[in-house]
């Protein structure tokens, strides 16, 4: 029967170009590894089926100690002599721990590809990195690469329940759980692992971060068997298992009366569990922590500071090399709408800022990429910059919960890369955000990239077949944020539909456009929030303006925004005095975030001279035409295209076109009601 599903940019396709083959095959038909493991093993063996897919011959893969051959590729550890000697000491230095060179040798007598790291992590990475510098047709004269990753930590989050739902997930069920219980089955698992090895991904938590349930029990031996299994066939990959926790655990699974983090059974009991997961799963990579936050237990419910609640955890793991993820998401989520003084924007802020300096070493902070949630478009959160002597890591919402859930195209890469070029300031000018998560700036060792992952059992993993770039990028951009996304992007399209030029030139385009075009079509200038409540699809104006969630856009029929400056919630006051002043200036502000800044009346006139009544139309009616492009674009390329996926993607451009309209008409609606104002240009607006 065929596979269950695709996969995805490691979907190889066979090598038409004879020229290339003919000067390739020197260097492949024999793969030597200097180090005989389970590791090596499995490196050589993705490699040999790599180029018997896309070349057609079959490398012999052979353990060697001594250099007995002229031809093939050789993998190996930095230290071993037969691999140093074709490296001079500066390459050897520059090889970090999850690294890798890659470099050829080819002389009269020698045709080599030397694949060499200082870790079986370093190799994987590199195998995924060679297996596509050779379906891209690679020159390999000129072929030399040195690859370090830039942050210590490239997480990704699965919100998945052990029912097999996924919160927010969009692309079937979960890949690990089904009826309460671990999947029998890794292959899917295996195959996942290897997606995520070819992006550099080094972690993955596989439980939702709101641990309920039967999922608090994962923790312990009743779940820990098939678990290790888990770890174990992703620790051939490079990755390291964490799971979610719930904080009261020692209450719920040890039968104790608090969770109090200062109590010392607490703590003993806490010790014990760590010690029995290390003893399934010897590198086990941590807890990721979903305190006090949206209804879960926290170290508040005691009295105590997220800092009292973190490092009790992390000492446990500390003898084991453990790490604590903590997530910052932690705000009133009770509020009272008439309650103009609590902003929500400040929350992360509020609750962590003080703290600074107080969590242990392997304590990370996880902190949304903005101040609130997933927006299309949100600030920087002012905690990166915020706290120096704290570890952070950024969370990035790969999934699209507030970006059209895969059913509309929006390439998240653009905006995230927007985000980590923001230069913070806290350290003066070139304090980026990149700088920060990447941990030189601040030089922590424990730092880095979360991102809540998109895929499931679908047939193409993401439910769009073109929001598997979106998983691409995260990864991508973790190892190296330094890069362009327009480069990113293009890798993924050349490995996963090939290099057509119009196919690369129109799917390009789509990418790099869409989450504007989306933007332009729902809540522009920094808006947000006008989705319905709960499921979080489909415009809703008022949807969450008179709810409990801190959510609030207070549109009346004059003006609409809050005013976040320093004269009003003072959320601004946040932010490096350079930001401050920016954003506090209705004339500086950057216009993309003017409503989340100011209080804005419908008739003030933008840097273009356009009234933000006007703008709010014409950017709607702009946006949902601008959908047409992108089904042109992805209509030019029939036939050019495997026949399933451009179905399935014709298929989502068509929904989406059908809900961008939507959005158009109820947003221009509500604000044509609201303000009594008429189009310009007369368009039909719904009365
Ligand atoms: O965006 C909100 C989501 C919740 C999610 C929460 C969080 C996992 O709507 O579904 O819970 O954020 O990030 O904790």
């Amino acid at each position: 029967p065929q596979n269950q599903y695709t996969m995805c940019w490691l979907d190889y396709k066979r090598c038409e170009d004879e020229e290339y083959l003919k000067k390739v095959i020197p260097f492949i038909s024999n793969i030597f590894i200097l180090d005989n493991n389970y590791y090596f093993r499995n490196a050589a063996l993705e490699l040999k089926e790599a180029i018997k897919n896309i070349f057609g011959v079959e490398p012999n893969i052979q353990t060697t100690s001594y250099l007995d051959f002229h031809r093939g590729t050789l993998i190996g550890k930095l230290g071993n002599e037969v691999i140093e000697k074709f490296l001079e000491k500066e390459e050897k230095e520059q090889i970090g721990n999850e690294g890798f060179l890659i470099k050829v040798v080819a002389t009269k007598t020698q045709n080599i590809i030397l694949l060499v790291a200082k870790t079986e992590s370093g190799i994987i990475y590199g195998t995924f990195e060679l297996i596509n510098r050779l379906r891209v047709k690679s020159n390999l004269s000129s072929l030399y690469i040195i690859e370090n990753p830039k942050a210590p930590l490239r997480v990704i989050n699965h919100w998945d329940n052990m029912d097999g739902s996924i919160e927010r997930g969009y692309a079937g069920s979960s890949i690990f759980f089904s009826n309460n219980r671990v999947k029998r089955s890794l292959k899917r698992v295996r195959d996942y692992a290897r997606l995520l090895a070819s992006i550099g991904i080094n972690g993955v938590v596989i439980n939702n971060v709101n641990v309920r349930g039967k999922a608090i029990w994962l923790i312990t031996p009743k779940y820990l068997p098939e678990l290790s299994e888990i770890a174990e066939t992703f620790r051939l990959y490079g990755i390291k298992l964490y799971l979610s926790i719930n904080f009261a655990s020692p209450i719920y699974i040890g039968g104790l009366s608090t969770a109090d983090p200062l109590d010392p059974d607490v703590f003993k009991w806490w010790q014990e569990t760590v010690k029995t997961i290390y003893s399934y799963i010897p590198d086990f990579g941590g807890f990721l922590v979903k305190a006090d936050s949206e209804f879960n237990p926290g170290p508040y419910v005691y009295g105590r500071s997220h800092a009292d609640g973190a490092n009790m955890l992390a000492k446990a793991l500390l003898p084991y090399g453990g790490v604590v993820i903590w997530r910052a998401f932690v705000y009133n989520c009770l509020q009272d709408w008439r309650d103009t003084k609590t902003d929500r924007a400040k929350a992360a802020y509020e609750n962590f800022k003080p703290l600074d300096g107080e969590f242990l070493d392997n304590v990370v902070l996880q902190i949304k990429y903005g101040p609130m949630d997933f927006q299309v478009r949100e600030p920087v959160s002012p905690l990166f910059g915020g706290m120096e002597k704290t570890n952070q890591m950024i969370e990035l919402q790969i999934t699209q919960e507030y970006t059209g859930q895969q059913i509309h195209l929006c390439y998240l890469g653009t905006l995230w890369k927007e985000i980590l070029e923001f230069d913070t300031y806290c350290k003066g000018k070139g304090s980026y955000v990149k700088r920060i998560v990447d941990g030189s700036l601040f030089g922590w060792k424990y730092c880095g990239f979360a991102g809540v992952s998109n895929i499931g059992s679908s047939i193409n993993w993401t439910g769009h077949d073109l929001a598997q770039a979106n998983l691409w990028t995260f990864g991508k951009l973790a190892w190296n944020p330094d890069r362009s996304v327009e480069d990113i992007a293009k890798e993924w399209i050349l490995l996963t539909f090939g290099d057509d030029k119009k196919v690369v030139e129109n799917i390009l385009w789509m990418l790099l456009n869409s989450h504007r075009i989306y933007e332009k079509y729902t809540t522009p200038l920094g808006l947000g929030w006008m989705v319905n409540p709960g499921h979080h699809y489909g415009p809703n104006p008022e949807g969450y303006e008179y709810s409990k969630w801190g959510t609030y856009h207070r549109a009346d029929t004059k003006a609409i925004g809050v005013d976040r400056t320093s004269k009003g919630t003072g959320y601004t006051l946040q932010y490096h005095p350079h930001w401050q002043k920016i954003f506090d200036d209705i004339e500086k502000c950057p216009e993309d975030l003017l409503l989340f800044f100011h209080r804005v009346p419908y008739t003030h006139r933008l840097k273009s001279g356009k009234t933000l009544i006007q703008f709010m139309y014409d950017s709607h009616f702009e946006g949902a035409e601008e959908v047409d492009v992108l089904i042109q674009k992805w209509e030019e390329l029939r036939g050019k295209i495997d026949e399933d996926i451009f179905n399935r993607v014709s298929e989502r451009l068509k929904m989406q076109k059908e809900h961008a309209i939507e959005w158009r008409d109820v947003i221009n609606t509500y604000f044509y009601r609201k303000t009594g104002i008429p189009d310009e240009k007369g368009r039909l607006i719904y009365p």
